[in-house]
């Protein structure tokens, strides 16, 4: 009896631990938000990181589950993983951990690419409709960019007529690129359009290996069907199959969302912004978009800043609506318009804590459920408006579905449920706003870094070529992905950041990273002179534009392939994305769409190291193909290293290679030898 008192009260000790704010963020306005939440009593994650602590089966990808004769827990044992006993470990059906943690691994990579992908068919549905004129809330706002991409697609924007050629109406251009993207997801056999943007030799070491995608839902059901009990049971081959099928994601789904977008909603170009949740205002009305699709937004931010919707939240006693984003909702209306984000992944509890949250309006991923919950301990109202997903929790949640016929009108009625619910404030429930707001330059689209970075009179990729080959640039860095709270909130993206910085990588950055980038200001080109080396530093300065160049959503890391795929062809670095001195990251993942833009950065030739941990290290010779093997077939290859600093050294050691490789390494220690360069890095 005693001894089971004594557990009790260790058990209730364990619950009343909880976490210490300072420790698991490096965000002082999350930390405010944490202690007014402790205060309170509201269980955020961080609680529940606590609490919850993880399976170390699942957490090295060696369970399956994927009948019911299982599930099957192949525990890796030290004395294999020494080499001291054969690896015997068999599931029911014997399935090897190597075939387990494939099968796994394939899994994330369908549910990644099918939400990026799902979230391209909503774009290029809406485009159709827009380009038919079934809807008047949608438009061609980027006609250059229609033209650009039509021949991408064999859609031709001139007529003939007889030996003179006329530009063809944009509308049937619009109608004819709709139709084809379209068709993307449901094409049966041959390839992908976009493969062919792709430099020569990646579409080539794709063809050699069979891997160009043939249509993008049939990639990812094909994983579907490989990983189903007694399939595919070659992890080589079922890897493959991610290839497919993640390429499919990048190259096909998340490019046409991009770029459709990018027709309807306007190309990103530089574009001052804020971020973080100081740019809540206590007396107006703050409306939080937090998701993933700009289809929805664009109306919001249409709706909340129409006279009708102003007037309305004057009439409530509110001096202005703030539009606000979260997550790549926010990153969406951010490079497009400029609207504020309140913050990433990790804040979305803590935005609702403020007290200040009148509406959180949300659509599809990265939404945690608990949101309702917390929702529930204010006035916040929370508005789902997919029909994909809607949250069962929380009793004040509503559903106001979306529609792209009726678009704005759905908009308008989504703002005046928040400004309603303005009035609906606790006077009893302190509002807190922490003052954190920093300000920020973003928009980097690839068209925008061509102008930017390129000579005076045309854009261009060569001088950024020439500032790698002459060494002033080191290499890329792709900095992107989630947070995770089982590491430290931010910390991982800033120091990885930081550190490619001060050894004059340059980075590009999407999703969270942008963001904890943002909050940082690391977006900002005053940033060049303070973390760069002498290199970077200098381009950055004669350029005018930030170290960390902000490209937008995750489905923007499309971005990031045409970017590098520019690079490839303004010469002078190697024949195809696996030649260039580049190195890709994601410190602080955590959701499946980052195993999927993991894996088609590494098939289009890019090593790409994940921080915090990945499903894998149970199964060496899996592991071995994803980090050793793939880089002889692809270029590129995975790698998994939980610090900061030694991601980043790794990443710089690659990038090294890479420069060896095309004889550049030269150049750039004449650069560091320069006698200039060092008084200068001396004044600094
Ligand atoms: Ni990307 Fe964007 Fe953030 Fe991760 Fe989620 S918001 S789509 S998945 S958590 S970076
Ligand atoms: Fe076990 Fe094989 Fe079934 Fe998986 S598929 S649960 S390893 S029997």
């Amino acid at each position: 009896m005693a001894a089971e008192e004594a557990k009790g009260k260790e058990k209730a000790a364990e619950k009343t631990k909880g976490y210490k704010p300072e420790e698991v963020t490096v965000d002082t306005a999350s930390i405010k938000m944490m202690k007014k939440a402790l205060n309170e009593g509201i269980e955020t994650i961080f609680d529940r990181a606590v609490t919850m602590k993880p399976c170390n089966i699942g957490v090295e990808g060696i369970c399956c589950k994927n009948c019911s004769q299982g599930p099957c827990r192949l525990p890796l044992t030290k004395k294999i993983k020494d080499g001291l006993e054969e690896d015997t470990r068999k599931g029911i059906c014997g399935a090897t951990p190597e075939t387990i943690a494939a099968r796994n691994f394939a899994r994330m990579v369908a549910a990644g690419a099918a939400a990026h992908s799902d979230h391209g068919r909503g774009v290029a549905e809406t485009f159709l409709a827009a380009a038919r004129k079934e809807t008047h809330d949608y438009t061609i706002k980027d006609e250059q960019k229609l033209l650009e991409i039509a021949p991408d697609f064999g859609v031709e924007i001139t007529v003939k007529e007889g030996d003179e050629e006329f530009p063809r109406d944009i509308w049937d251009i619009a109608v004819e690129v709709g139709e084809k993207a379209l068709a993307e997801w449901g094409r049966q056999s041959g390839e992908i359009y976009y493969a062919k943007r792709a430099p020569e030799a990646t579409y080539e070491t794709w063809k050699k290996l069979g891997v160009v995608p043939r249509g993008i839902d049939r990639e990812i059901v094909e994983i579907m069907h490989r990983t189903h009990m007694g399939v595919d049971q070659d992890y080589r081959n079922i890897i493959a199959q991610c290839s497919r099928a993640a390429l499919a994601d990048g190259w096909a789904g998340s490019m046409i969302a991009t770029d459709l977008q990018d027709v309807m909603f306007g190309t990103p170009y530089p574009i001052h912004g804020q971020i973080n949740l100081g740019v809540l205002e206590k007396d107006k009305v703050n409306i939080i978009v937090h998701g993933h699709e700009p289809l929805l937004s664009e109306m919001i931010v249409a709706a909340a800043q129409s006279q009708e919707m102003l007037d309305y939240a004057k009439s409530k006693g509110a001096n202005g609506i703030i539009l606000a984003g979260m997550c790549c909702t926010a990153n969406e209306i951010l490079v497009r318009h400029g609207m504020p984000i309140a913050g990433n992944y990790l804040q979305q509890e803590l935005a609702i804590i403020t007290g200040a949250v009148d509406a959180m309006v949300v659509d599809v991923q990265c939404i945690m459920e608990n949101v309702a919950n917390v929702a529930d301990c204010y006035h916040t109202k929370l508005i789902t408006t997919n029909p994909r997903a809607r949250i069962a929790s929380g009793r004040g949640t509503v559903h106001i579905e979306f529609d792209e016929h009726h678009a704005f009108e759905i908009g308008k009625e989504i703002v005046k449920t928040a400004v309603d619910n303005f009035t609906n404030r606790r006077p009893e429930q302190p509002i807190l706003i922490p003052g954190e707001r920093e300000m920020m330059v973003a928009g980097f689209s690839y068209e925008a870094i061509r102008y930017h970075l390129g000579g005076t009179f045309r854009g261009s990729y060569v001088p950024l070529n020439d500032n790698i080959i002459n060494g002033r640039i080191r290499g890329i860095g792709g900095v992107v992905g989630c947070n995770n709270c089982r590491t430290v909130h931010d910390s991982a993206h800033l120091t990885v950041v930081k550190e490619l910085l001060k050894n004059d990588v340059i980075v590009l950055t999407t999703g969270c990273n942008a963001m904890a980038c943002g909050k940082a200001g690391l977006l900002t080109p005053e940033a060049a002179r303070v973390f760069c080396g002498p290199g970077l530093a200098e381009v950055c300065e004669t350029v005018g534009i930030p170290p960390v160049l902000h490209m937008g959503s995750c489905v923007d890391n499309s971005r990031i392939l045409m970017a590098a795929s520019e690079v490839v062809k303004a010469g002078g670095l190697g024949k195809s994305i696996a030649d260039l001195p580049a190195a890709g990251s994601a410190p602080e993942w955590m959701s499946e769409k980052a195993i999927s833009i993991g894996h088609y950065f590494v098939a289009s030739g890019v090593y790409t190291v994940f921080g915090v941990t990945l499903p894998v290290t149970g199964a060496p010779r899996f592991q071995k193909h994803l980090f050793e093997e793939l880089e002889k077939l692809y270029g590129g290859m995975w790698d998994l290293v939980e610090d900061p600093y030694e991601h980043a050294a790794k990443m710089i050691a690659h990038i090294d290679k890479k420069r060896k490789a095309l004889g550049i390494d030269k150049a750039r220690e004449r650069v560091l030898m320069d006698m200039a360069d060092r008084q200068k890095l001396e004044a600094m």
